[in-house]
């Protein structure tokens, strides 16, 4: 049976956080979906479509992803997407016990709703403390946030001084 996984998120903009998550848990499952979801409790600075191209960017340019495909997913809940593509796992990073108490209620009724199972992954200590909303704070204000991101998601902050 294939192992499928979905690594959801606003990723608004994709981080250097986000995409070591992404790269370890391509190694875990045998397709893992990249899923870009609106979260209501923020506000976003990018649109979906161009959250997506830069994703797909940043993992063209850093790792050789032959089971990952980058999709949205906009109406209905998350567990409709799994099970869609026939996913059995989320999988999401742990940053810090602000993040546990966050994911700890989702995880549950999402193996209630539908018998999906999250996974934790703890982060690279290099980027624990990165954030899209960091990200988007430095961009801003005009600082260097290419420390914080992949190469596209640097040239397209800016290119674009959003
Ligand atoms: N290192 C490691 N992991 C990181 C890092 C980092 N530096 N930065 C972020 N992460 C992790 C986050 O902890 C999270 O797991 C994931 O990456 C995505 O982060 P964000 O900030 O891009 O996305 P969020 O936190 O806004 O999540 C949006 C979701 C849509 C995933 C979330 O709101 C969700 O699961 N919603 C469920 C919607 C639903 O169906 N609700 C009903 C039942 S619960």
């Amino acid at each position: 049976m294939r192992r499928i996984a979905v690594v959801p998120g606003s990723f608004d903009p994709v981080t250097l956080g986000h995409l070591d998550v992404i790269e370890r848990a391509a190694g875990l499952y045998d397709e893992l979906h990249v899923l870009v979801v609106h979260n209501p409790d923020k506000s976003a600075l990018l649109p979906i479509a161009q959250r997506v191209s830069l994703i797909e960017q940043a993992i063209a340019e850093s790792f050789a992803a032959r089971n990952v495909v980058v999709a949205s997913w906009t109406v209905g809940l998350l567990v409709d997407y799994c099970t869609e593509v026939g996913a059995s796992v989320l999988v999401k990073g742990i940053r810090s016990q602000i993040d546990v108490a966050y994911e700890t209620p989702m995880a549950i009724v999402n193996r209630h709703l539908a018998g999906v199972e999250t996974v934790f992954l703890l982060p690279n200590p290099a980027h624990g403390h990165v954030s899209s909303s960091l990200v988007r704070q430095v961009s801003a204000l005009g600082g260097d946030v290419s420390p914080y991101v992949p190469p596209a998601v640097a040239d397209f902050l800016q290119g674009s001084m959003v």
